[in-house]
């Protein structure tokens, strides 16, 4: 049973070890918002994936800041929910869209319940397995030397996966280099919706290189020119920004949009959804894979019990702790195994301890949400 007594909104901000650019805006820092749930025997924490400007999406860390504090807190403090997935519920009607928004309390909420029960969040998700296979999503280089380098850095420490970000301009050359340099690596490409349906003949040249994937080419709510080029090319072509819910991921099956989808439970309102929008793809057939939001160790913690369904079948964008980070919010980190994997946290609820301290440092406001009634 959930009844939560009283929700701090906080805001840190931390910066990237490296500028991360991908075809709609670079960050280099992130404001990331904090959902803490408090009930009376423990707390739990979730982490808002929304980024600085709207690019890739319409929301930011500013909007969902707001509808967490005007619309999503009150419309369950101080109720009783059988579990997250009633909450959940109550969370989708309180208001329209702002999926992040709602993701950040939602898992927070499933946090919460996995630290109650002292179950491992994974086990609460339905989780199997007690690793997961990861890759690393590099950003658009200035350079294809650059690039190279970059590949060569996270191949080195042992990443078996690579994702790339391309854009008009920054997409053929620097895939036929990177495959000429790395002829057995697993290699797929991720435009952010920066193509139109005058590119497919374009995108299609991309089967030459046997990529994994190529993911979200066209505009989030083009679903058709998607279709148009699964049916066109090889490479299976792979959802992201489109699928802000399971029934888009209905709608996107039902018309051959996907071939794959990345799921993120932090752009589709959080587990209740992420996990319809697996169990979904399983019945199609259709592989799935867990993508990240250069997410703090909370976030990523959450992400990985995720990840651990059986239907998430190809490697996740959820690098190790010091791909993103100095210092990492968690303790221990996340380290990448010497088999190209994270593993699962075995403890009951997220499995690592938050580093409170170290967020005390870089909180740049907070407040209290209590319950009016
Ligand atoms: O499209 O997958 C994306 C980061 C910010 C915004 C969008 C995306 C990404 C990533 C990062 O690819 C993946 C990661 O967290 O390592
Ligand atoms: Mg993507």
């Amino acid at each position: 049973m959930l009844i939560v007594e009283r929700i701090v909104l906080e805001t840190i901000r931390m910066r990237l070890r490296q500028a991360f650019r991908i075809s709609s805006g670079v960050q280099e820092e992130r404001r990331i918002v904090l959902v803490r749930l408090e009930a009376a025997s423990a707390t739990g924490v979730g982490e808002c994936v929304a980024g600085e400007e709207p690019n890739y999406s319409y929301e930011t860390v500013d909007t969902a800041r707001w509808m967490l504090e005007r619309h999503l807190c009150p419309a369950i403090l101080g109720l009783e929910f059988p579990g997250p997935r009633e909450l959940a519920h109550a969370l989708t009607r309180a208001l329209r869209g702002h999926p992040m928004a709602r993701a950040a309390l939602e898992m927070a909420a499933w946090h919460l319940d996995a630290e109650q029960r002292g179950v491992p969040l994974a086990t609460a998700l339905g989780g199997e397995k007690d690793r997961v296979e990861v890759g690393v999503s590099i950003g658009i280089q200035s350079s294809i030397e650059e690039l190279l380098a970059e590949i060569g850095r996270y191949v080195e420490q042992g990443y078996r996966r690579v994702k790339l970000k391309i854009s008009p301009g920054h997409d053929i050359e620097a895939v036929r280099h990177a495959r000429e340099a790395y002829p057995e690596l697993a290699l797929q490409v991720d435009a952010n919706a920066a193509y139109t349906r005058a590119d497919i003949d374009h995108l299609r040249r991309l089967d030459a290189f046997g990529l994994l994937m190529i993911e979200q080419p066209f505009a989030e709510d083009d679903l058709v020119s998607h279709a148009r080029l699964q049916a066109l090319t090889e490479t299976p072509v792979c959802l992201d920004e489109s699928v802000a819910s399971a029934a888009d991921c209905e709608t996107a099956l039902a018309l051959g949009a996907a071939g794959v989808v990345n799921i993120k439970p932090g752009r589709v309102g959080g587990f209740t959804e992420a996990v319809r929008i697996h169990d979904l793809c399983a019945d199609a057939g259709i592989p799935v894979w867990c993508g990240g939001m250069l997410e703090t160790g909370i976030g990523r913690a959450h992400n990985v019990a995720l990840a651990s369904l059986p239907n998430f079948r190809y490697p996740a964008d959820l690098s190790a702790s010091d791909r993103y980070w100095d210092r990492d919010v968690i303790e221990p980190p996340f380290t990448l195994e010497p088999d190209g994997t994270l593993l699962v946290p075995r403890r009951g609820g997220l499995g690592v301890d938050i580093d409170e301290r170290f967020l005390d440092a870089l909180r740049e406001d907070h407040m209290t949400v209590e319950s009016t009634a």
